[in-house]
C-alpha cells in the first residue's frame, strides 16, 4: 500500500531489489554526499609586477665580461677569451672557480705574464699565446692564476707583509704550476702535442736570457 503510493519508478526499483536482490537501482537520484559548494575566493590586491602587454627587450650582456673576470682587447681577442674560459667551465670545474677566483683581468699585451700584485689581479696575454689554440690558451689562464693564487694566499698567510717573490714565481714555482696547466690540459682534451710539449718543460721556461734568474728582463724577452 505504501508502494502503491510511490512514484511508479520507485515502486519498480524496491521490486527489483526484493525480486533479485539488486543492491542499487539505476535511477535513484539521490545525492549520497554533498557536493562541495564553492566558497567565495577573496582576492586580495597584489604589488606583484603584472605582466607586461608589451615583449621586453632582452638586455644585451657585455661579451667583455665573463663571470667575474673583465675581458680588455680587441673583439676577436674577447671572443678567443671567452672561448677558453667557456672550455674550462665545461670541462675542468677546478680550473674555472681557481681562475674566477685569483683572476680579475685578462688583458690583450705584448707578452704573457701575470700581475699577481695589482688589484684585481691582471693576467696579460700575447697574441702568440692567446691564439695558439683555445685549448693551450685555456691551461695558460689556468697556469698563470695558479701564480695569483699562490701570491694571495702567502698575502693571506702574512698580513701586512710584502710578499716575496719565491713564493709565487721562480723555478720551483714554474714546475709547481707547469704540473698543473698539464693536469688541465688533459682535462680538457687538448691535442696530444700540446700535453706532449708541456711535460718536457723543466719550469725554466721563464729563464729567457738562460742567466739563472727569471727578472725583468726575462720578462721583456718574452716571445709568448
Ligand atoms: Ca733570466
Ligand atoms: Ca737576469
Amino acid at each position: 500500500m505504501i508502494i502503491r503510493r510511490m512514484k511508479p519508478r520507485v515502486r519498480a526499483c524496491l521490486w527489483l531489489v526484493s525480486v533479485f536482490h539488486i543492491v542499487a537501482c539505476v535511477g535513484t537520484t539521490v545525492p549520497v554526499t554533498v557536493a562541495p559548494v564553492d566558497t567565495p575566493q577573496i582576492i586580495h590586491p597584489t604589488t606583484a609586477p603584472q605582466p607586461s602587454p608589451f615583449i621586453q627587450p632582452t638586455p644585451v650582456s657585455d661579451p667583455s665580461i665573463y663571470g667575474n673576470i673583465q675581458i680588455k682587447g680587441a673583439p676577436e681577442f674577447i671572443t678567443q677569451t671567452r672561448a677558453a674560459l667557456a672550455l674550462l667551465e665545461q670541462k675542468d670545474t677546478h680550473a674555472f672557480t681557481k681562475v674566477q677566483t685569483y683572476v680579475g683581468i685578462i688583458e690583450q699585451g705584448e707578452h704573457s705574464g701575470m700581475w699577481a700584485w695589482e688589484f684585481p689581479p691582471r693576467y696579460e696575454v700575447g697574441d702568440v699565446t692567446a691564439f695558439y689554440s683555445v685549448t693551450w690558451y685555456a691551461s695558460t689562464i689556468a697556469h698563470d692564476a695558479t701564480h695569483s693564487e699562490l701570491y694571495a694566499r702567502y698575502q693571506a698567510e702574512h698580513p701586512g707583509e710584502t710578499v716575496p717573490p719565491e713564493a709565487f714565481s721562480g723555478v720551483e714555482i714554474e714546475k709547481f704550476c707547469n704540473g698543473y696547466q698539464l693536469e688541465v690540459l688533459k682535462r680538457i682534451g687538448a691535442p696530444q702535442a700540446e700535453i706532449d710539449y708541456m711535460s718536457t718543460l723543466d719550469g725554466t721556461h721563464c729563464d729567457v736570457d738562460k742567466d739563472g734568474d727569471c727578472d725583468w728582463d726575462d720578462y721583456q724577452k718574452r716571445d709568448w
